[in-house]
């Protein structure tokens, strides 16, 4: 095998403190730009000599060609085996539970989530440690750290390997074995869910509307729903990965995912609806006329969690992003366990997991997953929700409400304002960070301030610090307010609000969220000149 070094430049581009690149695919179709990072990350592990990398995307546009010059300097670096998925892809859950079952050194997903894909749209790459999870900031740091002093890059001058046949072939000295996408996946699946009761639940008549966003989850979806299960052709809709998903965005919101809402809302609906992101690693879940606050859905989980094989046994703890409502909060009370609150982003659940802090972790943006992986588990989720409603016999929308009538209800929303100007929006924080201290005890229409700051972490595990992870207005009564960028957009800064009223009382809880939460919006305007400041009328989501 012939080596090139080539020489390059100090790289710019990756944010510190993130877990990879998201860019415009034209950004990295610029000559050695991934190449860049892909070295960088080379330089930065210790120990890949002769190790396992799991390699694998979310099939979007630049998957195959990002994947053969990774595959060509994984050899010229030394990596012992690498192991990919058929045609190039991996549901990003499924690379982490790859990475763990073959106890592989890491691996490199490539995705842009739930971004716009096609030759105008996203494209990304992460790292993902040992443990099958986002690299922590320390892996993420010195990959960073890297990034600045690179002077070249090594590549092996070879053919492409086929990715379409699943087998074993040599790149240089390095082993490429392409595997099923799904298979160990799905033998996970099996091992927590009771598939026998699915089946039953499918035979009786059960129907659920499964959409893929023509994105990973497709294949996944239809093998286990449609396959194992036994759940009705057609249960998977947009179940084709395409390099430009349809032209749609994979992301499954009320926007983005309107012909599901419309379907799960009409005389004729099913009897559950989810959706799943481009990468396979978010969820939604809808009942008939009912959507499911992925805040509720990880406190319903957590207290139906013992109905359902894999997680008999108990849970060790539940843990969520600070943003996330604190409908969990209630229910691991109630069943004496702790609830970490965590900053927002998959890593920092991964610390609690390995030490056997947490069973159950989830996110306000449609993340909900557990310790059976180390990323969040769309179709996991999925299962989840299929397992509980098989146990309880009952209707989501029966399990939700009853859930509201048990624990209470925390109205939630999150109102993003995307693509604005970024130093309006950066200024828009730094000012509300400056005026905090002066909040607490302030009035605003009887909800009085009990605490108002930039929410740092302290991980229990390693004692690493994490500030400036969001400003919070938490009151008296337990509604908050917080306020955060978005660190994953590619275009302009979004500005996320979030909105938690907490009402107890079933007599007084009524259906609509955002008549619940109006106080809040108004409150949230005034504090910190959302509509002045953005110069938008309201936010361009609602979730
Ligand atoms: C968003 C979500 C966050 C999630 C992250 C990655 O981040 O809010 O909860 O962990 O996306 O999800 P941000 O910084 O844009 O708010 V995914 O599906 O891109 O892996
Ligand atoms: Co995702």
């Amino acid at each position: 095998m012939t080596i090139r070094t080539v020489e390059t430049t100090p790289f710019e581009g990756q944010k510190p403190g993130t877990s990879g690149l998201r860019k415009k695919v034209t950004v990295f179709q610029q000559p050695h730009y991934l190449e860049n990072f892909a070295q960088a990350v080379f330089n930065a592990l210790e120990g890949l000599a002769d190790a396992t990398l799991v390699i694998g995307g979310d099939g979007r546009f630049h998957n195959a060609e990002a994947i053969q010059t990774i595959l060509k300097m994984a050899a010229a670096n030394g990596v012992g085996k690498a192991v990919v998925g058929q045609s190039g892809l991996l549901s990003t859950p499924a690379a982490s539970c790859i990475i763990r079952k073959r106890g592989a050194f890491g691996g490199l997903i490539l995705s842009a989530s739930h971004n716009p894909g096609g030759p105008k749209g996203d494209f990304g790459i992460k790292y993902n440690i040992g443990n099958g999870g986002p690299a922590p900031e320390a892996v993420t740091d010195a990959i960073y750290a890297e990034t600045g002093r690179l002077t070249s890059y090594r590549i092996a001058e070879a053919p492409d390997i086929d990715l379409d046949s699943m087998g074993e072939a040599q790149l240089g000295g390095m082993a490429v074995e392409v595997i099923d996408p799904v298979a160990d996946y799905q033998a996970l699946m099996a091992e927590l869910f009771d598939f026998e009761a699915l089946r039953a639940l499918f035979a009786g008549g059960f129907r659920l509307r499964f959409d893929a966003m023509h994105a990973i989850t497709g294949p996944y979806a239809r093998a286990i729903l449609e396959g194992a299960l036994g759940a009705p052709e057609g249960t998977v809709v947009n179940g084709e990965p395409l390099p430009d998903f349809g032209g749609q965005h994979p992301d499954p919101n009320p926007v983005h995912a309107k012909a599901l809402f419309d379907e799960m809302f009409s005389a004729n609906a099913p009897d559950m609806g989810a959706a799943s992101d481009g990468d396979g690693d978010r969820n939604i879940v809808l009942g008939r006329g009912i959507y499911v606050a992925p805040s509720d859905s990880l406190a319903v989980i957590a207290a139906n969690a013992h109905l359902v094989p894999g997680y008999a046994g108990g849970l060790a703890g539940i843990a969520r992003s600070m943003p996330t409502s604190r409908a969990a909060d209630r229910v691991a009370e109630g069943l004496g366990l702790s609830c970490h609150e965590t900053p927002t982003g998959w890593k920092f659940f991964g610390n609690l997991l390995d030490a056997g802090k947490a069973t159950l972790c989830g996110e306000e943006s449609a993340g909900t997953g557990s310790n059976h992986v180390r990323e969040k588990d769309g179709l996991w989720a999925v299962l989840m929700w299929l397992n509980i409603v098989a146990a309880r016999g009952e209707p989501i929308a029966d399990i939700v409400r009853g859930h509201w009538q048990e624990h209470g209800r925390n109205y939630y929303s999150r109102h993003d304002y995307e693509g604005l100007e970024v130093a309006a929006a950066e200024a828009l924080m730094n000012d509300l960070r400056a005026r905090l201290d002066s909040l607490a005890g302030a009035n605003f229409g009887g909800l009085s301030v009990a605490l108002a700051d930039d929410f740092a972490y302290e991980d229990p595990v390693d004692g690493s610090v994490s500030k400036g992870q969001g400003v919070r207005i938490c009151f008296a009564d337990g509604s908050r307010i917080i306020l955060r960028m978005s660190g994953t957009g590619t275009e302009g800064a979004t500005l996320r609000l979030y909105l938690e009223r907490f009402e107890p009382d079933p007599a007084k809880q009524t259906q609509d969220t955002q008549a619940a939460l109006t106080p809040l919006i108004a409150i949230a305007d005034d504090l910190a000149g959302l509509k002045q400041r953005t110069g938008r009328q309201g936010p361009s989501v609602v979730s």
